[in-house]
C-alpha cells in the first residue's frame, strides 16, 4: 500500500453550517489522507448568519506549529483557507517557511469575498496581503470575485468569454503559482464550472456541469477541499478539478432536491463514498 499522505488544513472552523475545516477534514479523510488541523478562528456559524461568535486564535498558531516541528513530522501539503485576522497572513507564511520541504504541495484558496464583493469581516489591505501569500503557493482556488481582487481589477458578472477567462488565468499564473483553479466560470446562463491553468504546459481546460440556480454555501471550500484531495491523489489538474466541479455539483442537486436552507450548507456528506471510491488510486 502507498504511504498515507498527511496534510496541514488551515482554516477556520465554523462550528455549524458545513465550510472550512468541518468540510476539509471530512474530505480529505474519505480520500485516505490525514488531515491535521490548524484552526484559524472558531465561530458559532459562518459569518453569512448575522449573530455569530467569532473566537479569534492568531495566536494559537506558532505554537502549534512550533510543537508539531518538535514531532519531526513531514507533510505532503498545506492546504489554507479562510483565515481568521490580518496578521495571519504573514504567519501563515511563516508556517509555510517552517513546514514546507521540497515536496510539499502548498494549496492556497484565497477565501475573502463573494458576489463582487470583499467580506466583511476583511480591512481593504487583505487582498494585497493574500496576493502575497498566493506567491508563494504551488495552486490557487480563486472564485471570480477573488480573482479580481488579487488582480485589483473591477469584478465582472458571467457569462464571461473564453479570451477573458484565460487573461485572467494568466495574470493569476503570473502572481507566481504553476497551477490556477478559476472557479464560477460560465460560458452561458445554463453551466457553471471551472477553468484550470497549468503553467507547466500553458494548457487551459474548462470543465462545466449544468447550473442550479441558488446561492448555496460553503460549495467553494467543498470544491478546493475535493481539489487537494485529488491532487494529492496523484490526478494531473485537469481530473482533479473535473473531480471536484462533479462532487460540489451533485452535493449542490442534493441539496436543491431535498429543499433545505441553503445558507446553512450543502450535503456532501452523501457523496463521501462515491469520492473515496473514485479517488483509491
Ligand atoms: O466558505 C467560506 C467561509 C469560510 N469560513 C467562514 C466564512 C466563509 C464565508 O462566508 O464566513 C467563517
Amino acid at each position: 500500500m502507498a504511504r498515507q499522505k498527511r496534510v496541514a488544513a488551515i482554516h477556520d472552523i465554523s462550528c455549524f453550517g458545513k465550510c472550512s475545516l468541518t468540510v476539509a477534514l471530512p474530505i480529505l479523510s474519505a480520500a485516505g489522507i490525514e488531515a491535521c488541523a490548524i484552526p484559524t478562528a472558531v465561530l458559532s456559524t459562518h459569518t453569512g448568519v448575522p449573530g455569530y461568535t467569532y473566537r479569534d486564535l492568531t495566536e494559537d498558531i506558532l505554537p502549534i506549529i512550533s510543537h508539531w516541528q518538535a514531532l519531526g513530522l513531514p507533510f505532503d501539503a498545506i492546504y489554507t483557507g479562510f483565515l481568521g485576522s490580518f496578521q495571519q497572513l504573514d504567519l501563515v507564511s511563516e508556517v509555510f517557511r517552517r513546514l514546507r520541504s521540497k515536496d510539499t504541495m502548498v494549496l492556497v484558496d484565497p477565501v475573502m469575498g463573494d458576489n463582487g464583493a470583499l467580506y466583511r469581516t476583511f480591512p481593504k489591505e487583505f487582498p494585497a496581503g493574500m496576493r502575497r501569500l498566493c506567491a508563494q503557493a504551488d495552486v490557487i482556488v480563486p472564485n471570480m470575485t477573488e480573482a479580481s481582487l488579487l488582480l485589483e481589477e473591477p469584478y465582472q458578472e458571467g457569462p464571461y468569454t473564453p479570451a477573458y477567462i484565460k487573461r485572467l488565468l494568466r495574470a493569476l499564473s503570473g502572481l507566481g503559482p504553476r497551477k490556477v483553479v478559476l472557479t464560477g466560470v460560465c460560458f452561458d446562463q445554463n453551466q457553471l464550472g471551472a477553468a484550470t491553468l497549468d503553467a507547466g504546459t500553458q494548457k487551459v481546460e474548462y470543465l462545466f456541469e449544468t447550473r442550479v440556480e441558488g446561492y448555496y454555501h460553503g460549495t467553494g471550500d467543498i470544491f478546493a477541499s475535493v481539489l487537494a484531495a485529488a491532487l494529492l491523489k496523484g490526478c494531473d489538474l485537469t481530473e482533479a478539478a473535473s473531480a471536484a466541479v462533479e462532487f460540489t455539483a451533485e452535493s449542490i442537486a442534493r441539496t436543491k432536491e431535498a429543499g433545505t436552507d441553503v445558507r446553512f450548507g450543502v450535503n456532501f456528506e452523501a457523496g463521501l463514498l462515491k469520492l473515496s471510491a473514485q479517488l483509491e488510486l
